[in-house]
């Protein structure tokens, strides 16, 4: 079975069906039932968090810790609100595999099966990451510590092999600041590319998993790790590397606020042909602010339609990770907070036409769905090339992907002239050499890419400052 193939019959979509099947059941009934005028918000009502994204063909869910399957408040409101889990702890390095070569999945265990039984997916978190290492782990390097992350890889997606919606395959790989580099960690040290050989690995041992690469701080799109998130899974994308999703995990508090920006992040990792997933969302704050910040924060998913879901890292205030931040949806008590009830509302007017919810008072930046307006320059039929450009353009900069077409003879080389704004810089540039950064710029071929059949394209792309080109590019073939 081919990946497409396994992912498309795969256990996830599989299990969802049954929940969705109900809920279909349930809006049919109520179309018999009622008059056309209720059930249009009725059916649009869904009363928990699973079951309103389920509705909107995602999925919502929480970090879930074994030790607490006991807690009986707590259960009651994982099995009635969420249609997805993600083990907070118990999947990780330390937990998985406490001296080398041997697996404990106890705990691990403990999750998943309640899942299954409770008909909720599973989000395995984490392969590869450079803490929670156990102590072994962090003794070793080089090749010994590649071969020993590969195994592990390999022998805990192999063990959850069909049980598993998305992995993080990798973990909190970048460093924070502005740099735009690898963070520093044992793993790195084994050379560059062990983020890709963790994916493949993992695509090995369960081809119907989606494999993210999981990060936070990802999620203003202006800052240099989102950016180098971006990088990675674009170069990913390019050279078949597998990997189908990106992880945000968008911890919000004052020092780390919900961006402005945050649906340009989502829809630019979206247009790399990725599912972009909301994994650790938790917001510090209270009231009425804190629940307009998780309605923004859901409205976005949904405008994205390659948002596929959210993962909150925590069911009760007193649950999470940082509970003096009381970031979560239900309180010490598990009753529901004014976050819970604008997140239901967010995911419930989740439709087309936009929501009845007023819109934000400070809307975020819209972000043009790439256009490819039609090639000015001779159109193919005659000799030489044209180029046409697409946009993707935000407050303050833009990614272009230009297209170029051979006319009706093969060319073997080619040059696209592209005229920028004044105040517009380029920053970056793949699949071309960019001659100047501002004003004209030229861009030629690799040698990769200058050959290119009668009536067929290739394409480079470049990054920028400011506003993106808007006049015609010229294309010349050599
Ligand atoms: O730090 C928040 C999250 C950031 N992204 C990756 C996530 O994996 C991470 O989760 C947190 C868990 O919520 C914490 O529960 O990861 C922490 C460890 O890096 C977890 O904390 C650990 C404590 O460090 C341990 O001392 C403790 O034994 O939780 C363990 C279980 O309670």
């Amino acid at each position: 079975m081919n990946n497409a193939s396994a992912r498309a019959s795969g256990r996830p979509a599989t299990r969802l069906r049954p929940r969705n099947a109900l809920v279909s059941a349930a809006v049919g009934l109520a179309l018999v039932a009622t008059s056309v005028v209720v059930v249009s918000s009725t059916a649009s009502a869904a009363t928990t968090l699973g079951a309103s994204a389920a509705e909107r063909g995602r999925y919502f869910g929480a970090a879930v810790a074994a030790n607490k399957l006991s807690d009986s408040t707590y259960v009651g409101i994982l099995n009635r609100e969420f249609n997805s889990v993600t083990p907070e702890n118990e999947m990780k390095l330390d937990a998985t595999e406490p001296q080398q070569g041997v697996f404990n999945f106890t705990n691990a265990d403990r999750i998943v099966n309640h899942a299954i039984a409770q008909g909720q997916t599973v989000r395995g978190h984490t392969l590869a990451w450079h803490s929670q290492q156990p102590g072994w782990m962090q003794n070793l390097s080089g090749t010994a510590l590649r071969s020993a992350m590969l195994n592990h890889v390999t022998q805990v997606a192999t063990y959850y092999r069909g049980k598993i919606h998305s992995w993080d395959v990798v973990n909190e790989a970048f460093a924070d600041g502005s740099s735009g580099a690898r963070r520093d960690s044992n793993l790195q040290r084994t050379g560059n590319d062990w983020i890709e050989a963790a994916f493949r690995a993992a695509r090995a041992a369960d081809p119907g998993a989606k494999l993210c690469y999981n990060d936070y701080n990802t999620d203003d799109w202006s800052h240099a790790k989102t950016q180098a998130v971006y990088d990675l899974v674009r170069d990913f994308r390019s050279r078949g590397v597998p990997i189908d999703c990106v992880g945000l995990q968008s911890h919000f508090n004052p020092n780390s606020p919900y961006p402005s920006n945050y649906r340009t992040t989502l829809s630019s990792f979206a247009a790399l042909g990725v599912d972009v997933q909301i994994t650790e969302l938790d917001i510090e704050g209270s009231g009425t602010a804190q629940a307009e910040t998780y309605r923004r924060v859901v409205t976005d998913c949904l405008a994205v339609s390659r948002c596929t879901g959210i993962t909150v890292w925590g069911i009760r205030d007193s649950d999470s990770w940082r509970s003096g931040g009381t970031p979560l949806l239900f309180d010490a008590s598990g009753n529901k907070k004014p976050a819970y009830n604008a997140t239901l509302e967010a995911l419930n007017g989740g439709t087309t036409p936009p929501p009845t919810t007023p819109p934000p008072t400070t809307p975020p930046p819209t972000t043009p769905p790439p256009t490819t307006p039609p090639p000015t320059t001779p159109p193919p039929g005659g000799a030489g090339c044209t180029a046409s450009v697409s946009l993707n353009s935000w407050n303050g900069g833009f990614v272009a992907t230009v297209r170029v077409t051979a006319g009706s003879s093969r060319i073997n080389g080619w040059a696209v002239s592209i005229g920028l704004p004044s105040g517009s810089a380029v920053t970056n540039s793949w699949n071309t050499q960019a001659s100047g950064t501002s004003g004209n710029v030229t861009f030629r071929n690799v040698s990769y890419n200058g050959a290119v059949a009668a009536g067929t394209s290739t394409e480079f792309g470049f990054q920028g400052t400011g506003a993106g080109p808007s006049g015609t590019p010229t294309c010349t073939a050599s």
